[in-house]
């Protein structure tokens, strides 16, 4: 059998380098299970044999030995009351046969029998599931998937049991062609033989949502008629089970079915691990998606700012433009000849310069301040809280969805995803709104106070000059009562309008100059904070970004790896039933 001719040798080689280079490709993706892993290794060596594997699986004591005995036509297998198979009885077509097992390894025996069912078939006997062994639950089920056809065997006896639905299921998940058999029939009353089998039906149905075949049978019976056979006896239900194998194996050649049979597991397996491709890709879109909008936030952010900012300076403003009004017209009211006449005291000039111009100047400004730093400091905390939530979600998002899946991978990009939040809670303690206030007025007043001091001295000074050039020599009080200027007087008064015009130059300069102090300091401190939300960008939320660049490129370029292999199978499928 494993001398194969023309197309389906050229078929079976391209079927083998397939599964080789998928199970390198899911390799060197990493995501392969080491029971993946050999299974397909499995796979390519039955592929290099060649036989149609007809495998029975069933619980311990169902009768499995028993029935393969009967289709054999004798004796062969071991059977017995307790768990009896150990090892994987695998029985290869042979003209002549060999009833002295030998051991291939540790869980394989192999016999040779001309009753297998045709050239390049092969029947294999498992241990049973569901006892007490559990070694001999695990050979059985590591030979699941190397079956091209699968015949459950059940007995008539026993319920429905929860190993049993497993089995099924896995076969299913494998894609395998299946068929039931209810054994040990000899036991039920005539009655209950429709009843059991509606009943297997049923709970098939239920909860693995197919319809195989069930066929009835009582291997003792069947065993029995095969030693003696007699014109009418009774065959236990074993002619209609072999009538339907030999249809079975008639469709096409055991070779090409095998190969069928085997692109289907391939395939399924390919399907599975795509799956989970596909699942990673949702992820890491969901992913992008959340960090994205941080990002956008960030700058929603930064903008909000620049507005908070433009309230707070136009309030500012309007207290420095109150302020200059103030101060001006308190300059052409106290720098009259006649007001300084009068006397003037610099202390007295200091405190009405105080309350007059300046005022309640610095409590309102001081109001704009906070609010402005308020406002700041809420939102940004506002800020940081959405941040630290939304990257939890991303957090979450990934726990949830590639638990067990890519660990390796994801666990890089868990790790940064958790600094990042682990800084943002840190952003989000650092703001103390009492301290942020506290410095910024502190410098205010410092301000403030400079300046009224600063303006004080120049008034006073003023005053000074003013009186001297006015009348050398003469008291302010006499100068007050003195009869009009004479001729020098005017170009006093020339020189005194200059003076005062410069004073007030002067006071505009410099409340220029404090109110550009404030605004100073609110750029800062909006600077400052602007500062924060684009480092946390560049240095937080940047590798992030690359990290899930380059997870995606990966995906990208393993999903065409994907699409090969299914173009693959496509193709070698089309070719197999071309050959038809
Ligand atoms: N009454 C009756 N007994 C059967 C039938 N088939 C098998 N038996 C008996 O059931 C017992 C178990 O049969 P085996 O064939 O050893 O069962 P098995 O499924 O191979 O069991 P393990 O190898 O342990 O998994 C033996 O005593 C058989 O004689 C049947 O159709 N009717
Ligand atoms: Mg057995």
């Amino acid at each position: 059998m494993t001398q194969l001719e023309g197309a389906l040798a050229a078929l079976r080689e391209s079927q083998i380098d397939l599964i080789t280079d998928v199970s390198a490709s899911l390799a060197e993706m990493g995501d392969i299970t080491e029971d993946d892993r050999k299974r397909l290794a499995d796979v390519i060596r039955d592929l290099r044999e060649m036989f149609f594997l007809v495998v029975i699986i069933g619980e311990f004591n169902a009768g499995k030995s028993t029935f393969v005995n009967a289709l054999l036509g004798e004796e062969m297998l071991p059977t017995g009351i307790t768990p009896t198979t150990e090892m994987i009885e695998l029985i290869r077509y042979n003209p002549t046969p060999n009833l002295k097992p030998v051991t291939r390894d540790e869980s394989t025996r192999e016999w040779a029998h001309p009753n297998t069912g045709g050239d390049g078939v092969a029947i294999v006997d498992t241990p049973g599931t569901g006892s007490v062994f559990q070694r001999h639950e695990k050979v059985a089920k590591d030979f699941l998937h190397r079956s091209d056809l699968v015949i459950f065997l059940l007995s008539a006896k026993r319920a429905f049991a929860e190993t049993e639905r497993l089995y099924m299921e896995l076969a299913k998940n494998y894609g395998k062609k299946m068929i039931l058999v209810v054994n040990q029939i000899d036991l039920l009353q005539p009655n209950e033989q429709a009843q059991v089998k509606r009943f297997i039906e049923q709970q098939v149905k239920e909860y693995l949502g197919i319809s195989p075949l069930i066929f009835m049978v009582s291997a003792k019976q069947a065993l029995a008629y095969a030693k003696n056979p007699t014109p009418n006896g009774d065959t236990g239900g074993l002619d209609v089970i072999k009538a339907h194998l030999r249809g079975e194996l008639a469709q096409a050649s055991p070779a090409r079915q095998k190969l069928l049979a085997q692109l289907t597991t391939a395939e399924k397996l390919i399907q599975k691990y795509h799956d989970q491709l596909r699942s990673k890709m949702d992820v890491m879109r969901a992913d992008t998606a959340k960090v994205k909008d941080v990002e956008r936030e960030l700058q929603t952010q930064s903008l909000a700012l620049d507005g908070q900012l433009l309230k707070a300076k136009q309030d500012i403003d309007a207290v420095f433009a109150g302020m200059k009004l103030r101060g001006l017209s308190f300059l052409d009211a106290n720098l009259s000849i006649r007001r300084i006449g009068r006397g003037i005291k610099r202390d007295k000039l200091q405190a009405e310069f105080q309350d007059v111009v300046i005022g309640r100047s610095l409590r309102d400004i001081n109001d704009a301040t906070t609010g402005y730093i308020n406002a700041v400091v809420d939102q940004s905390r506002v800020y940081w809280r959405d941040v630290i939530d939304r990257l939890n979600k991303v957090v979450d998002l990934l726990n949830q969805e590639v638990s067990g899946l890519d660990a390796g991978s994801y666990a890089e990009q868990r790790e940064s995803l958790e600094e990042a939040i682990r800084l943002a809670e840190a952003e989000l303690k650092s703001y103390s709104t009492g301290r942020m206030i506290d410095e910024i007025q502190q410098e205010f007043q410092t301000n403030m106070s400079g300046f009224t001091t600063s303006m004080g001295a120049t008034l006073f000074g003023l005053v000074g000059t003013i009186l001297s050039i006015a009348a050398p020599g003469v008291s302010p009080v006499i100068l007050a009562t003195a009869p009009m200027l004479g001729l020098g007087g005017l170009f006093a008064w020339r020189y005194y309008n200059r003076i005062t015009q410069k004073t007030k130059a002067d006071f505009t300069a410099q409340l220029e100059a404090l109110k550009a102090k404030y605004e100073q300091a609110l750029n800062e401190l909006t600077q400052r904070e602007r500062g924060r939300l684009a480092q946390y960008g560049t240095q937080i939320l940047t590798p992030i970004f690359s990290r899930l660049e380059a997870l995606s490129k990966r995906y990208a370029e393993q999903e065409a790896t994907f699409q090969r292999f299914i173009e693959r199978v496509q193709t070698l499928r089309k070719g197999l039933s071309d050959m038809a």
